[in-house]
């Protein structure tokens, strides 16, 4: 598969036919990779998804592509909007296509409430490099999906969506975005960058179960996100701030 576009928007740019994870190498390789090193695969056999999950998708069909960072943010809360960042790019990339979706809390892309994109972002273990890994669905018919509650670009504008292309309009929105949290040391409201986030969410204003890391679970109206990035949840005892968790989405509040 060819990325010319893709690779003249990033700063390096690989394409494997298939690997292991394009996480796991970038991570394994982020030392001899500037800023915005692009990986990109067409197939993936141990796709990585949050909490050990696996994110699958046959050959050559969809985009898998791993973007490297090294964030020096003052604020502290900065490196956790990143997957919120990189999920409100492909929100933007996937709107250009004409086709309404909205962001999920905490790292998915859905249209007609079915996920289209999902986001992984990894960290190396000094923390001086972030890897912000996507999978988004393009070419799959609803029997090649491997969940009935996904979707593809195909399916959602009956056309072919030109792979390059879409990953080129992710990097910039990517680079767009991380360029305005940096100048703003890593503060999502005062990049402007929460504000944008909650006019697209799937999740504010919905009645919504959160299961804990722990298995614990929690039942409420999902109020906000705030400046730290975690979703606010009105429970009917309290109002919890939530840093990780795995939201269903209940009903409108
Ligand atoms: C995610 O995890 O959604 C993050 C997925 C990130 C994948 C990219 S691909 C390039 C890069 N390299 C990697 O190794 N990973 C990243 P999570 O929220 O945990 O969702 C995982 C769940 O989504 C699975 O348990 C399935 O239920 C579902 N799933 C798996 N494959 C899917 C697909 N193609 N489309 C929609 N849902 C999928």
């Amino acid at each position: 598969m060819e990325y010319l576009l893709s690779s003249q928007a990033a700063n390096g740019f690989e394409y494997v036919e298939k690997t292991g994870s394009t996480n796991k190498d970038l991570l394994d390789r982020a030392s001899s990779h500037p800023e915005f090193f692009v990986l990109v695969t067409d197939f993936q056999t141990a796709g990585r998804g949050r909490l050990d999950r696996s994110w699958e998708a046959a050959p050559g069909s969809s985009v898998m592509a791993s973007i490297l960072l090294r964030p020096v943010f003052a604020d502290p809360t900065g490196v956790g909007w990143l997957s919120l960042m990189a999920a409100l790019a492909i929100n933007q990339a996937v709107s250009t296509l004409g086709v309404e979706s909205a962001v999920k809390w905490p790292n998915d892309v859905l249209i007609q409430g079915k996920k289209v994109s999902g986001v992984l972002a990894e960290a190396s273990s000094d923390l001086s490099t972030v890897v912000l890994g996507f999978g988004i669905n393009v070419h799959q018919s609803q029997l090649e999906l491997p969940v009935a509650t996904s979707t593809s670009l195909s399916i959602a504008t009956g056309s072919r969506v030109d792979r390059d292309q879409l990953l080129a309009n992710v990097i910039k929105n990517i680079k767009a975005l991380y360029a305005r949290l940096s100048a703003a040391a890593g503060d999502a409201e005062k990049s402007g960058i929460r504000k944008e986030l909650l006019k697209v969410s799937a999740t504010v204003g919905v009645q919504v179960s959160v299961e804990f890391p722990d298995g614990t679970k929690a039942i409420g109206l999902a109020t906000g996100i705030d400046p730290a990035g975690r979703l606010v949840l009105k429970t009917l005892s309290e109002t919890l701030k939530i840093s990780a968790g795995d939201v269903r989405h209940l009903r409108n509040g």
